[in-house]
């Protein structure tokens, strides 16, 4: 049976979400070994791509596939920023387990099954970690670990402790936390994996790191400078906007009230 009927359901067992800026050429292979992936296991699954101005053929690609792969879904933003692309798939998304994965594959798809049941199981949050003696990274060169590392050493003592990975682009959230969490988020860019865990420790949500292998792909859309400054400024935004309340829920439904005031 083809993936694209083995996969479709009303409310999928998972959907990924994929952030996707200029990635005309990663994506191809990516989501063909996606579709492999799904058709060796049981789950129903759909895949969530969001654009946001890209300027090579990244959305007719993805418009195409989808016409033989109903599965996967395209959604279009005007406005630029991965943060604001995740936030739109996660909340468009139907699944029960809400999984945010990079165009650029550089976790292999079959470990997702560490974030799902039974693995996750009394979890609401799974973030993939590249540190730890489990996690292994392949091919990374010296100078970018230890940027990463200077990074997390800075987002810990700005606010966010406990954490050894906060910005690994694998992360599983259960379908209630999604829906809780990203419709408060505000950072539209590098800072939001920050602002989404901030959130969720002062919400008493239960977060899981899962040691992940991890494959360096040297192309990036990253800035190395100028987005360690817009991370900087991010933070200090997020402990702003927690201070005035700007994270409270929206409806005062109490359950698993917080933490806002
Ligand atoms: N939609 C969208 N995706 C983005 C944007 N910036 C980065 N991404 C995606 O975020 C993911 C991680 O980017 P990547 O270049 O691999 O970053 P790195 O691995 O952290 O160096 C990829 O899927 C990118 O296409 C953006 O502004 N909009
Ligand atoms: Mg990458």
């Amino acid at each position: 049976m083809p993936a694209s009927t083995q996969t479709t359901a009303a409310t999928p067992h998972l959907s990924i979400i994929i952030p996707a800026l200029n990635e005309e050429r990663r994506l191809p292979p990516t989501l063909a070994r996606i579709d492999d992936f799904l058709q060796t296991q049981p789950f129903t699954a759909e895949i969530v791509i969001v654009d946001n101005g890209s300027k090579d053929a990244t959305a007719e690609y993805v418009r195409r596939y989808a016409e033989t792969h109903p599965e996967v879904r395209l959604i279009q933003l005007a406005e630029r920023g991965k943060g604001r692309a995740v936030k739109a798939g996660m909340l468009a998304a139907r699944g029960d387990h809400r999984f945010i994965c990079d165009a650029d594959l550089s976790m292999p798809i079959e470990e997702v099954v560490k974030f799902l049941p039974p693995d996750s199981d009394g979890y609401s949050i799974n973030i993939g970690t590249r540190e730890g003696p489990e996690a292994r990274r392949i091919g990374e060169p010296y100078y970018r670990h230890l940027m990463g590392r200077i990074n997390n050493l800075i987002i810990k003592i700005m606010g966010l402790p406990g954490f050894e990975d906060t910005q690994c682009g694998f992360k599983m959230f259960s379908r209630e936390t999604a829906e809780d969490l990203f419709d408060v988020q505000r950072m539209n860019g590098i800072g939001f994996d920050v602002e989404l865990l901030y959130i969720a420790k002062r919400r008493g949500y239960t977060i899981r790191e899962v040691p992940i292998t991890w494959y360096f792909d040297p192309d990036s859309r990253m800035r190395l400078v100028q987005d360690s400054l817009n991370m900087l400024r991010e933070i200090w935004e997020i402990r702003q906007n927690w201070k005035k309340g700007l994270y409270a829920r929206r409806s005062p439904d109490g359950a698993n009230s917080p933490a806002q005031p």
